[in-house]
């Protein structure tokens, strides 16, 4: 009886029913109406619960709520509490049982009604209605007429209307499925969300359709313009800076001397489709040809290399929905982090989007709206991907991703979806693709075993080994060797590598050596973009904001704080991950060699030289500023190096700096900044930079009259420091109370400590280890004539693997007025079997406060760790223990400042002062490890009265271990001996 039933359409495999077929996404003079604004809307619980007759024209609804169209109706009611259902996260696995087509019969649905008008004049009988994105499945009733239903939740559905629009009201109703067959197409990792998301319109109908096809010839700087114009009157095309004029768009037109389109240059001719019935179509058009030559991504005859995100559209107040100041926020923030790649992970974004990347200068990878991972735990069974039954769907998705998005010169790749296995379906879309438009490339990480139906050899999250064997072209060959020869032939690419949740990723240095290193990688995309936290109040009296991930709305199943693993906090601040992306991929690479006074240029560039930058030089002193000026460099051309020897002024600084003797080092810092402004950033935004210690300090130590440790009553003297006699642990120096240092070895897990998509995550050795509950028991604490040494051993109940410390404490036996000086050297030696890296090797300490201002000298301004620190560079740096907490969505271990030399920590009562030997890792908080650690949400890390001082001689690497591998062989933290050495002072 299926077939009667009205509802069928949301179980059925097919994409949609009295749809016009798909067509570029294209502005026109034609009248359109917007129907954006306040809808009535009613959530029912399923399709047994359902308004009979909510489509009839004269239905009262007045009593229904009023929803903003668009919107994702889970996120209503946002940051308080959500109106209409929730939201829900499952990164691989359905949330519902898998039985395809079959979705549960508790299925939300939204009642969607809106009134309209159509004004005089407006050509209501050759319309179309316009929906840009409805999640799952919908059916559509104009003035009681029904006139089909879509699937494809982020594609372009278009119905006609000019059977039943008429001039004056109009009455539009929707019903909005949650789930439908298409959800098992649409298993992307993300927030399930529901409802009309993006725009609704009616517009009139004039041109259908047209395909801008473009050439570059980069041999004779000819370009090739065609365009197929679709359209019942007759259509001319003009350009007039190409001196095209009531052309015929077809051509094809050959223009000598076009200036070619590309991510640097994103060079568009502004032009016009006219049609004989006077319509108007505006074209924005880039010239480039994308090619495979000799295994190597070219566009425009020179290679391009990916530095690239993954992006999923996402606000933490709306979802999906996203307004064009959002786009562009990430379009910009995109361009000023030397980002000139996107991956629209993994749906068509809103076509708003790449016009931004069209005129700001971005390679796009354009995504289908396809994911089926949810069969993955299943062992791939029933995928749709190999089932005949869901062909037409497939298709259907293919044909309206590529004629949605087609005349996009930012468009380089069509990527068929993501995680979908493989099968006859993916390789049908490929082919249908192939015939249509083959002017780009085809992407599907899917088929990497074999490439058989792709033209980019992709993976994700594979390893800096393996990437440089795909590199050399030596990866392990395919079952066919048809397969294989054409694989071998393929440029490779990253679609996604150096997972950005939580702290990290680390190695992100690493794997841009080896991109450039080999012609054959095209380079890759970081997974992701954006944290998608989800903006929440909490319910108290005393609300505070927090982002929710996964599980906080109660969830069934769920994956918890995944779903915040982007380089974008959800707020769109950058994470220090993107600062470090930033560095990593300067398009432009200075070297400076104080050994030679030469500096280098190497321009990492597609196609521009170096000409549109200025570089300017500064010599620091300990910090201080001593001399700055510019730089000439040649404008250097892509691809090649050019080395100056530096200007005298450079010598005359450093000379000066040399007499003066101040004992600290002295760095000269070489930048790149923007000449002038460009669309993205003003003049003066800093590309590339590069530093040189020019002078090391000489060693000559400061003189050090031991003074001996007196034992009083409960404790121990030793020149301005006083320790408790008992326990070895410092209490006191000079004015300041303090409270340690003792060995510490654990860190709040990061991420990447407790997650790991492809092995056994660190955290399981560690817990079994014992190295969250390690004790410190002190063995002796022994005063002598020239300092105090203190033994301990850091052992857990239950294992027979510790870790021996002996702490030699020596003073200064004459301080200087107001200037104490204090040294500790530390001696740390396993005792037992150790076969786990230790997270972290260092001491820990307190002090009384709950904020500080903290300045140093060493690496900064942000956060680094040893597999993430390019982007620091060394100065004198300034701010306080609150501004150096990095807010991460789920708390964990952050913030450290790397390779320290000295520090100020100045708190209201008192000032520490503390000097690494010749560098320490620094870490202050306002709550302890275990408070970090034990935290969910950021409200929930409550200041403890004490600051929480971590001074590291190492940490455990970061990598990218949540999903992909783990920190590198240099950047695994080993338990051996380990000596290393820190002195503390005070100053008021
Ligand atoms: C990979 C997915 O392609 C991507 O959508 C996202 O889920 C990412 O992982 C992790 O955040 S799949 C992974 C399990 C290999």
């Amino acid at each position: 009886m299926r077939d009667l039933d009205p509802n069928a359409y949301v179980e059925d495999r097919s994409p949609g029913t009295g749809r016009l077929r798909p067509r570029a996404a294209f502005a026109s003079d034609l009248p359109t109406i917007a129907l954006d604004g306040d809808w009535r809307f009613r959530l029912a619980s399923g399709l047994d619960d359902l308004t009979g007759d909510f489509a009839a024209p004269d239905f009262d609804d007045t009593a229904w709520d009023l929803l903003a169209v668009p919107s994702c109706w889970q996120m209503t009611g946002l940051p308080g509490e959500p109106r209409y259902g929730t939201p829900a996260y499952t990164n691989i696995l359905y949330p519902f049982p898998v039985d395809p087509p079959r979705v549960p019969r508790q299925n939300p649905t939204g009642e969607y009604r809106r009134e309209f008008d159509v004004p005089d004049g407006f050509p209501a009988s050759a319309a179309v209605l316009r929906f840009e994105g409805v999640d799952s499945a919908f059916a559509v009733w104009l003035n009681g007429i029904r006139l089909g239903d879509g699937k494809g939740s982020r594609l372009t559905t278009e119905f006609d209307v000019s059977a039943a629009l008429r001039p004056g009201r109009n009455v539009l109703a929707v019903r909005v499925h949650q789930w439908s067959s298409g959800s098992y197409l649409e298993d992307q990792d993300m927030w399930w969300l529901s409802g009309i998301f993006r725009s609704v319109s009616v517009a009139a109908r004039g041109v259908e359709d047209f395909f801008v096809r473009t050439a570059y010839d980069h041999t004779t700087g000819q370009g090739t313009l065609a365009v197929d114009v679709t359209a019942p009157a007759r259509v001319s095309l003009s350009v007039p800076e190409l001196g095209i004029s009531g052309a015929d768009p077809a051509g094809p037109h050959v223009i000598d001397g076009v200036e070619p389109w590309s991510d640097e240059q994103p060079r568009l001719y502004t032009g016009e489709l006219v049609s004989e019935a006077g319509e108007r179509i505006p074209l924005r058009i880039g010239f480039r040809t994308v090619a495979v030559v000799d295994g190597v991504l070219t566009v425009n005859g020179r290679p391009i290399s990916l530095r690239g995100v993954n992006r999923h559209e996402w606000h933490p107040l709306t979802g999906r929905t996203l307004t064009e100041d959002t786009m562009l926020t990430d379009v910009l923030l995109m361009k000023q982090h030397n980002i000139n790649a996107v991956r629209t992970a993994h749906y068509p974004p809103d076509h708003r989007f790449l016009d931004l990347c069209d005129e700001h200068g971005l390679w796009v990878f354009c995504e289908g709206d396809l994911e089926t991972h949810g069969f993955e735990p299943g062992g791939w069974q029933r995928n749709p991907s190999d089932d005949p039954a869901w062909r037409e769907a497939y298709l259907d998705r293919a044909a309206r991703l590529v004629e949605r998005d087609k005349n996009h010169p930012s468009v380089i790749v069509w990527s068929l979806g993501n995680e979908s296995g493989t099968g006859a379906n993916l390789a049908a879309a490929a082919a249908w693709i192939r015939q249509r438009d083959d002017s780009r490339l085809i992407h599907y990480e899917g088929d990497f075993a074999s490439c058989a139906y792709v033209d980019l050899y992709s993976r994700m999250y594979i390893g800096v080994d393996e990437l440089a064997t795909v590199g050399r072209g030596q990866e392990a060959p395919t079952a066919d060797p048809a397969d294989d020869a054409h694989r071998r032939a393929l440029p490779a690419v990253l679609c996604e590598y150096g997972h950005a949740m939580g702290t990290g990723p680390g190695g992100l240095s690493e794997y841009q050596q080896v991109i450039e290193a080999h012609p054959r990688l095209a380079g890759g995309f970081i997974w992701e973009w954006i944290d998608h936290g989800i903006a929440r109040l909490t319910g108290q009296e005393d609300p505070h904001s927090f982002y929710a991930y996964g599980g906080d709305f109660g969830e069934e199943v769920h994956d918890g704080n995944f779903v915040a693993d982007g380089l974008l906090f959800p707020d769109r601040t950058p994470s220090p991950g993107l600062v470090e992306y930033k560095k990593v991929i300067e398009p432009v690479r200075i070297h400076i060699d104080p050994a030679t006074r030469q500096i280098g240029v190497h321009n990492l560039h597609h196609a521009r030289d170096s000409g549109y930058l200025d570089f300017q030089w500064t010599v620091e002193d300990g910090g201080e500023p001593v001399g700055s000026g510019g730089l000439t460099v040649p404008a250097t051309a892509p691809g090649t190096t050019t080395t100056i020897v530096w200007p005298a002024d450079v010598t005359a600084a450093l000379d000066a700096a040399r007499k003066n003797d101040s004992g600290h080092e002295v760095w000269l810092t070489v930048t790149a900044v923007l000449a002038a402004g460009e669309t993205w950033a003003g003049a003066g935004h800093e590309i590339a930079w590069a530093q040189g210690l020019v002078v090391a300090p000489a060693a000559s130590p400061v003189p050090f009259t031991p003074a001996p440790a007196i034992a009083h009553d409960g404790y121990i003297a030793l020149g301005p420091a006083r320790f408790d006699a008992r326990s070895g642990v410092l209490i006191r120096l000079g004015d300041l109370e303090l409270d340690g240092p003792r060995l510490d070895v654990w860190r709040a897990p990061i991420d990447n400590d407790l997650l790991s998509a492809f092995g056994e995550p660190q955290i399981g050795a560690w817990l079994a280890a014992g190295l969250h509950r390690m004790r410190h028991d002190v063995l002796g604490v022994e005063p002598d004539a020239s300092g105090l040494t203190v033994t301990a051993r850091l052992a857990a109940a239950g294992s027979s693997s510790g870790l021996g410390v002996v702490y030699r404490w020596t003073a200064c036996d004459t301080p200087n007025a107001g200037q104490a000086r204090l040294r500790l050297e530390a001696v740390v030696t396993p005792d037992g079997p150790w076969s786990v890296p230790l997270p972290r090797l260092g001491v820990a300490m307190s002090l009384p406060g709950t904020d500080a201002e903290v300045e140093w000298f060493g690496p900064g301004p942000g956060e680094a760790y040893r597999d993430s620190r390019a982007a620091a560079r060394v100065g004198r740096h300034l701010s306080t223990v609150s501004a150096m907490q990095i807010p991460q969505i789920r708390p964990q271990e952050n913030g450290n400042r790397h390779q320290v030399r000295h520090a100020r920590i100045t708190t209201p009562g008192g000032t520490l002062l503390i000097t690494g030997d010749p560098v320490i890792d620094l870490t202050v908080r306002p709550w302890s490890t275990e408070a970090l650690a034990a935290a969910a949400h950021q409200h929930d890390l409550v200041r403890d009265g004490r600051l929480h001082l971590h001074l590291d001689h190492a940490h455990h690497g970061l990598g990218s271990t949540a999903c992909g591998p783990g920190p590198s062989a240099p950047d695994v933290l080993a338990a051996v001996t380990t000596a290393f050495g820190v002195e503390f002072g005070t100053s008021r």
